[in-house]
């Protein structure tokens, strides 16, 4: 097995930020859908796709965004990242080699809006683990947060303590940042705003220390989130994906939102490879 800078990166440092990954028709098509989004009153549906703001401080979210039209269901096995995605939390080459997304929503951050600090390798979670064992990669869960603008200083940008997906424990001065959502202005030692440029991707292994500074821009940054793991996930809110979408994807894409066939009853085959 051989590893680029990239999984270099990513191993070092918890993420690794693919420029230029959406093509600019790509990202027209998406800002496009964003403009064409009605106005959602919190917790109201349009289609499969929900408001629900899961961090009313981060500002406005559209979970399950992947229903909002094919813009958003090329971004399911998206060429720029769904390889090395694979490699890192697909269970490649094993008995349950596979992706699945369970969690995908639009942000939009407007000015006072922020992310506080959250995550890190310390909680030891199985599910956003980060883990490299024997050269394979056996992530729990890799984020791809997509920048629909740019977000520079001041743009409410996404904050990562580099390294923190291996972190063992919190000293106690991080920790009472960490649990005191009041002190989000002051960040914990080591940590980095990320700037991107519309169209480039922030791909970060979900046990990564992270969050996003407050914007105090006027105007709006927009991402768009997907969040991967294996094929044996379910998704984090209890969203399903709906068959009219199912049954239009490719089965490639297809593959990454339900595993058939599905044993429903009366159905046959075999188990025994
Ligand atoms: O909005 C951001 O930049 C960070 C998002 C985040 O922290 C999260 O989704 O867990």
């Amino acid at each position: 097995m051989s590893f680029d800078t990239l999984d270099y990166l990513f191993d070092l440092r918890g993420y690794a930020i693919l420029r230029n990954a959406i093509d600019p028709q790509h990202l027209a098509e998406l800002n496009d859908a964003f403009d064409k989004f009605p106005d959602l009153p919190y917790m109201g549906w349009y289609g499969n796709v929900q408001r629900l703001d899961n961090n009313g401080l981060a500002g406005l979210e559209l979970q399950n965004i992947v229903e909002g039209g094919e813009p958003f269901e090329k971004l399911i096995d998206h060429p720029a990242w769904i390889n090395r995605l694979h490699l890192y939390c697909g269970e490649k080459g094993t008995y349950v080699d596979g992706l699945f997304i369970d969690e995908c929503f639009a942000s939009v951050r407007r000015t006072g809006g922020f992310f506080p600090i959250h995550s890190g390798g310390q909680n030891a979670i199985v599910r956003n683990q980060y883990r490299m064992i024997n050269g394979n990669f056996r992530c729990g869960q890799v984020n791809i947060l997509m920048a629909m603008t740019d977000i520079g200083p001041g743009d409410g940008g996404t904050l990562v303590v580099p390294g923190s997906h291996k972190s063992s424990f919190l000293p106690d001065e991080v920790r009472a940042l960490y649990q005191n959502r009041e002190n989000y202005k002051t960040l914990p030692e080591g940590a980095i705003e990320v700037h991107l440029k519309a169209g480039d991707v922030l791909l970060f292994v979900d046990a990564l220390m992270h969050g996003a500074t407050e914007r105090t821009n006027p105007g709006e940054r927009r991402a768009v989130i997907y969040r991967y793991g294996p094929m044996w996930s379910k998704t984090r809110h209890g969203f399903e994906y709906s068959e009219e979408l199912l049954a239009r994807l490719t089965p490639e894409r297809r593959k990454i939102l339900r595993q058939d066939p599905r044993r429903l009853p009366g159905t046959q085959f075999g188990v025994l490879h």
